[in-house]
């Protein structure tokens, strides 16, 4: 009996440390502070004060209280001046400074009591602050002397869900749709709740549920109701739902016989389709549109334009309060240019003509959410025009997610490119917060890579690329490195030991995968339409601008793009500086190379190597960067837990045979072209060209409907 009783007295008393961990807490992992800091902390966050009666406000408080009991101990309830170490929260402070959605986090001391006081103008600011002062302590930062004001610079910081309605996800590498609407709205899954915390930690305020390969479906009534569970459940929380809009929906649910927008019927639909929406969701966001792009329907079906259907939606909305959100990503098949120019011809000219509640969201860059492109040309070139960011988090070119590549530095680079639109320090980021040309709907929207995996984002680490987008969009301005040991230190370990080695892995992990896949500027060298692996002999097919061929253009006279004047000319879309840069040899970044010029196999590298040699030894630079993460990984063992390092491990011995694929077979299709040797010390590729060109891969997920 008392051995049982021991035997079970152990269990117990091992059972906490040794539980797996599976990642689903995210960087909101509260897990207890070493002593003797915990004593510390816990001194200042003894106590937090009862809160007016709003869920935001109760959400905040939850929050508060759940992350210390975790971190420093249960804290006690009891009025602010009550005793030493209460924590206040308030919202109503008619600050300036904090707009809508800031706060302000105070150590202030009365009568020998010190408090901490959590201020806003608005409850959701209180929230954002809460999580802030419990990343303090997360990151071991001091909580004495506080004294810090934070406010987001973007208004609008979005999550695109490219999700069906039948739960699968295109690009989506992290299981099935945590939105099952086949369940809604009668059933919500409590999990929404941890979706609508996780985002609010990061100040994400909206989320766009479905695919902008959009049904009309989502637009019907039961399909509102559904999204209308889904906005209560995250609106403590602060966000708003919208949902993509099938421009051709008037037909499919409307029962008209067109859905040119300048069709009085049509715009009587939307109208009161807008109306319908905003009885069930009085907050509802806006549309978010995909149109006259890749196959969807849009306003130049009916010999309209892309200002003709936005501003359509837009007056359909705008009485509301919403937005309407009209993709960039344009281009057509029918149209013979370099696809890298078509965006900016197709919206340029209608710079000034949009409804002010209407914003252009554009690719970070011309083609498509590539390991590397330059910036895009529409960036400083609409100052009349609410000009919105659209990153991919979720690593449909980068490796899914069995790949490590921290998108941070990816991120960071296109926000710090220079436009030079009024001159030298134009940055994106200027752009994208509206300080530029004074805007003041501004949006950051990144295309998420949550799904109902355990660890919500397919690997552990590519929670920290949703982590990362969200602080960005809270301040593109600030650091990619920065933000990335914040998320170390939270998701696994503050031992200096765990965070350096892991932040140093992280940031040079982007640059890795583009060595390996696309060094050098090339770019589109993935697989057809799953984008799974190497292929760069990938030609014919519906369209040339779905090719590998048309990208790299590889012949016997050398590789790459020509962009400059003696080519497509798209360098002339940037600022004059800009675009002279980048179509001179001697200016142009060697890491955009190939995406701006066409060279020969021996043109001379900065390095002194040859094009040919530079490349070749580019892709192993990639190799052997993931070899280093593998082993780095291994050394990392002795501060993390067994279940998340186990799976981490395994993806990176993925990632190191896929990178090696990824080099010998590009090696094997270029060489053939190239016809010199390896440089010295290099390796033949294992298989031959005909072996890489005949693999298939039917079963690669992310595929849509
Ligand atoms: O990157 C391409 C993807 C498509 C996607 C499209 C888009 C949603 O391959 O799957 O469709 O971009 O952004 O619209």
């Amino acid at each position: 009996m008392r051995l049982i009783a021991l035997a079970l007295g152990l269990l117990l008393m091992t059972a906490p440390a040794a539980r797996a961990e599976d990642g689903y807490d995210l960087w909101l992992r509260y897990k207890p502070v070493e002593a003797p800091a915990r004593a510390a902390y816990a001194a200042r966050a003894a106590a937090i004060a009862p809160v007016a009666d709003t869920p935001t406000l109760k959400a905040a408080r939850a929050e508060l209280e759940r992350g210390l009991t975790g971190l420093v101990g249960k804290p006690a309830s009891a009025a602010a001046g009550s005793r030493d170490g209460v924590i206040v929260l308030k919202a109503g402070a008619a600050d300036a400074a904090l707009g809508d959605e800031g706060f302000r986090i105070r150590t202030l001391t009365a009568n020998g009591k010190t408090a901490t006081v959590i201020t806003a103008n608005r409850d959701i600011g209180v929230l954002y602050g809460v999580f802030r002062y419990l990343s303090l302590i997360q990151t071991r930062q001091s909580v004495d002397k506080l004294d810090l004001v934070s406010a987001p610079k973007v208004k609008l910081r979005m999550l695109n869900h490219w999700d069906n309605l039948n739960r699968t996800i295109e690009r989506g590498y992290a299981g099935q749709s945590i939105f099952d609407w086949w369940k809604l709205p009668d059933h919500v899954d409590p999990r929404l709740v941890d979706y609508a915390r996780a985002n609010a930690s990061i100040g994400i305020n909206g989320a766009v549920l479905n695919n902008v390969n959009a049904k009309a479906d989502s637009l019907t009534a039961p399909y509102i109701a559904k999204a209308a569970a889904v906005a209560d459940t995250v609106r403590p929380y602060g966000i708003k739902v919208y949902l993509s809009a099938r421009f051709s929906a008037p037909i499919e649910i409307g029962g008209l016989k067109t859905a040119d927008p300048l069709d009085p019927g049509v715009r009587a639909f939307w109208k009161a389709k807008a109306d319908e929406i905003y009885k069930s969701i009085p907050d509802f966001g806006g549309f978010l549109v995909k149109a006259n792009s890749e196959g969807q329907p849009g306003p130049q079906d009916y010999g309209r334009t892309h200002v003709d259907g936005a501003n359509m939606l837009a007056d359909a909305v705008g009485p509301h309060g919403g937005v309407v959100i009209w993709r960039a990503f344009v281009y057509s098949h029918e149209q013979p240019d370099d696809r890298a120019k078509q965006g900016y011809s197709e919206f340029k000219p209608f710079d000034g003509q949009f409804r002010d509640n209407v914003v252009i969201q554009v690719k970070n860059g011309a083609i498509d959410f590539q390991p590397r492109e330059p910036f895009h040309p529409l960036f400083g070139a609409m100052p009349k025009s609410n000009l919105g960011m659209e990153f991919q988090i979720t690593k449909e070119y980068l490796g899914f997610a069995t790949h490590l590549v921290y998108l941070g530095p990816l991120y960071e680079e296109t926000l710090k490119s220079d436009t030079m639109a009024h001159g030298k320090g134009s940055t994106v980021a200027k752009v994208i917060d509206g300080q530029l040309d004074g805007r003041k709907l501004t949006v950051m929207a990144g295309v998420a890579n949550i799904g109902s995996d355990r660890n919500w984002s397919g690997s552990q680490f590519d929670q920290a690329n949703w982590y990362v987008f969200g602080r960005l969009a809270w301040d593109p301005e600030a650091s990619s490195r920065d933000i990335a040991a914040d998320w170390a230190r939270m998701t696994f370990s503050n031992d200096p030991r765990f965070v350096t080695p892991a932040v140093e892995m992280m940031m040079g992990s982007r640059e890795a995968a583009v060595n390996y896949m696309t060094p050098l500027g090339l770019h589109h060298q993935m697989g057809r339409s799953h984008h799974y692996g190497p292929g760069p002999w990938v030609s014919g097919g519906p369209r040339a601008d779905w090719t590998s061929v048309y990208y790299a253009k590889a012949g016997p006279d050398g590789l790459g793009f020509d962009r400059t004047p003696t080519g497509s000319n798209a360098t002339a879309q940037y600022a004059p500086a800009v675009g002279a840069c980048f179509a001179d040899l001697k200016c142009v970044d060697e890491k955009t190379l190939l995406w701006f010029h066409h060279l020969p196999w021996d043109y001379r590298l900065k390095s002194g190597d040859t094009l040919w040699d530079g490349l070749v030894k580019s892709y192993s630079a990639g190799v052997a960067y993931v070899d280093g993460m593998n082993r780095t990984w291994a050394s990392l063992a002795p501060y993390v837990d067994a279940q998340r390092h186990a799976e981490v491990a395994d993806f990176l011995k993925i990632q190191r045979h896929e990178a090696q694929w990824w080099r010998d077979a590009s090696i094997a299709w270029f060489g053939s072209f190239s016809k010199r040797p390896l440089p010295p010390g290099e390796k033949p590729p294992a298989r031959s060209l005909e072996d890489y060109e005949a693999e298939s891969f039917p079963y690669a997920p992310g595929g849509g409907e």
